[in-house]
């Protein structure tokens, strides 16, 4: 599946100044999740979110996300959460188990609907797929995903006015 001709409409105006945002983020395959981190960080300034409301912390590897966002999202201190991994398919099955188990779980997390989770993770066949996917070719989806946890944020706010 191609993102090459998709692009999130930027057209409402849109301000991140009082935003806090949490990142979870995966160390394997850290050369591609420091680039997303960066997409996504570089964006969140851009629409005015401050440094101090953007809380990023690391896990081990992306089978960790589910915890690290988990207990984000319990501490009550984000009004979003990015999960950022990379996952490339290597030999043995380990690459199926791992996606399914960080989907499904990321998507319990958002139908428990306590705050927003971004799923921002890779899950690729090979590395170039991920690096031109992380400022390459397809653009840096960091800054999608930060795109993604500001228009959730208002979708939030928008049910509760
Ligand atoms: N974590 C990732 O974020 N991306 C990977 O591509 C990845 N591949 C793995 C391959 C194998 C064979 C193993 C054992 C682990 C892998 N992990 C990967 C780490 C995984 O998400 C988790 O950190 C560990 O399994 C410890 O719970």
């Amino acid at each position: 599946m191609s993102t090459s001709n998709f692009q999130l409409d930027t057209n409402e105006p849109l301000d991140a100044s009082d935003m806090r945002i949490g990142i979870v983020v995966a160390e394997w395959n850290k050369q591609i999740t420091d680039k997303l981190l960066e997409g996504a960080l570089s964006e969140l300034q851009k629409y005015g979110a401050k440094e101090q409301s953007i809380n990023v912390m690391h896990v081990p590897g992306s089978f960790e996300l589910i915890y690290g966002c988990a207990e984000m999202a319990r501490s009550g201190l984000v009004d979003a959460i990015i999960a950022i991994g990379c996952i490339i398919k290597g030999e043995t099955p380990h690459f199926d188990y791992i996606c399914q188990g960080v989907t499904q779980e990321l998507a319990k997390q958002n139908s428990a609907g306590r705050v927003p989770v971004i799923y921002g993770v890779l899950t690729v066949n090979t590395l170039e797929q991920a690096e031109s996917r992380c400022g390459g070719k397809y653009g840096n989806k960091g800054c999608e995903y930060a795109l993604s946890a500001i228009k959730m944020i208002n979708f939030a706010r928008e049910l509760k006015n």
